[in-house]
């Protein structure tokens, strides 16, 4: 088999998506996911006039080279652009290859190590209140597991707490726009909100928080110390992690379980935390993290450590995305849990998908490959709205992490 032609399409069925469509000589077509949430562009850009020209004439089956000839023969390694861009050449081959064998994804990768996928939902609400009637809400959608963000007395802007009335999507058309943040008044905060959400539903749910960077050491440590008594599933992100060694101080002074990892991009961005043992999720997600072929390494090795995977999934990743990393949840032996934030129905329009959720869990269908499939017509319908996510300041104006 060889790849024919190659290319990007770029459509904004209510928020940007960028999808690598690879064909190859036999009439077979791939699907890669290349979003990069306010850079899809820049990654289009890197697709367009380095990668795609490079892969005409490959054989599309040789997955393991092809992914070494992007990441390793390129001298400038690493990078958020360069690896979506690899993440979707790498979903492409495997969706190809999925068809050519006629077998879904999820075979390829061992076959089934179990029938359903646990997923986990946001729950979000302006103050305490709102946010506890919100996990009531999707408690009695049968979600087992639900991610509690509120927003804080005396904060303009908490994370991850829709403006609107509209579903929460942080990217917002045009440059980006600026929030301000205190987190004195967050850490005082947040363990009030969770002794109030457990006192109302008991301990029968799993519960998690995305502190999303905005702690140093020190003050994440003191919130997985004082969120202890509420048993949570995880705490996200409690630091950036651009330091691995940060997650050394959290670790010694709490039993919290730490997910961390959604803006990595290769496992060398979290050797460290895998294997000292400072982390229990990693949430580098397939589409940016190398697609399939990489994210199976960091699974075997985080696997020998005791870490489950706990990937990233916000509407921002494409159904490409989900799908695959359906596949690849349902096929390794350490998957965590995935993260659940359904599109919007316009998004369907654009993707067919071939998975859906019931009862707290998540379910892909046997079709081959990764089984999303695309409508051209319909994508060049959304033409792309350039959209950015927000820039972070403290109240005294300093810029900060988002
Ligand atoms: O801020 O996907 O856990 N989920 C998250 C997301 C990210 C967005 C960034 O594009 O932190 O909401
Ligand atoms: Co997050």
């Amino acid at each position: 088999m060889k790849i024919t032609e190659a290319k990007v399409i770029l459509s904004c069925p209510g928020r940007n998506f960028v999808t690598l469509k690879i064909m190859t000589d036999e009439g077979i077509y791939g699907l890669g996911d290349a979003t990069l949430n306010g850079m899809e562009k820049a990654v289009v850009a890197y697709l367009e006039n380095y990668c795609i020209p490079a892969l005409i004439g490959k054989d599309p089956c040789r997955i393991e080279d092809i992914w070494h000839y992007f990441y390793r023969g390129v001298y400038w390694l690493r990078g958020s652009v360069s690896l979506t861009a690899i993440s979707a050449i790498d979903m492409a081959l495997w969706d190809i290859k999925g068809k050519s064998l006629n077998t879904p994804l999820y075979n390829l990768l061992g076959g089934k190590s179990r029938d359903r996928i646990l997923v986990y939902c946001h729950a979000n609400g302006k103050d305490a209140e709102e946010t506890i009637d919100k996990v009531g809400e999707k408690i009695s959608k049968g979600f087992r597991a639900v991610r509690v963000q509120s927003g804080v007395p005396g904060i303009e802007d908490a994370y991850g707490v829709p403006k609107d009335d509209r579903p929460y999507e942080p990217a917002a058309k045009g440059l980006a726009h600026e929030e301000t943040w205190d987190t004195t008044k967050y850490l005082n905060f947040l363990p009030l909100l969770f002794r109030k959400v457990r006192d109302v539903y008991g301990e029968n749910v799993h519960l998690l928080h995305d502190a999303h960077h905005r702690c140093t050491p020190v003050e994440g440590a003191r919130l997985a110390k004082e969120l202890e008594p509420f048993h949570l599933f995880w705490l996200e992100d409690p630091v950036t992690g651009e330091l691995q060694e940060s997650l050394r101080l959290i670790r010694h002074h709490s039993t919290t379980p730490i997910a961390i990892g959604e803006v990595y991009n290769t496992i060398f961005d979290h050797t460290t935390l895998i294997t000292e043992q400072l982390i229990d999720y990693i949430r580098m997600p397939l589409v940016h993290g190398g697609g399939i072929t990489h994210m199976l390494k960091v699974a075997a090795m985080a696997s020998v450590y005791h870490i489950n995977t706990g990937f990233h999934g916000a509407t921002d990743l494409s159904p490409v995305n989900l799908a695959a990393a359906l596949h690849f949840n349902t096929a390794i032996n350490n998957f965590g849990i995935q993260e659940y934030m359904p599109h919007q129905d316009i998004v369907h329009e654009v993707f067919s998908i071939n998975y859906r959720y019931d009862d707290g869990f998540m379910f892909v269908d046997d079709s081959p490959g990764i089984g999303v499939d695309i409508d051209e017509k319909k994508a060049a319908e959304y033409p792309y709205e350039m959209a950015s996510l927000p820039v972070n300041r403290k109240t005294d104006g300093t810029i900060f992490y988002w």
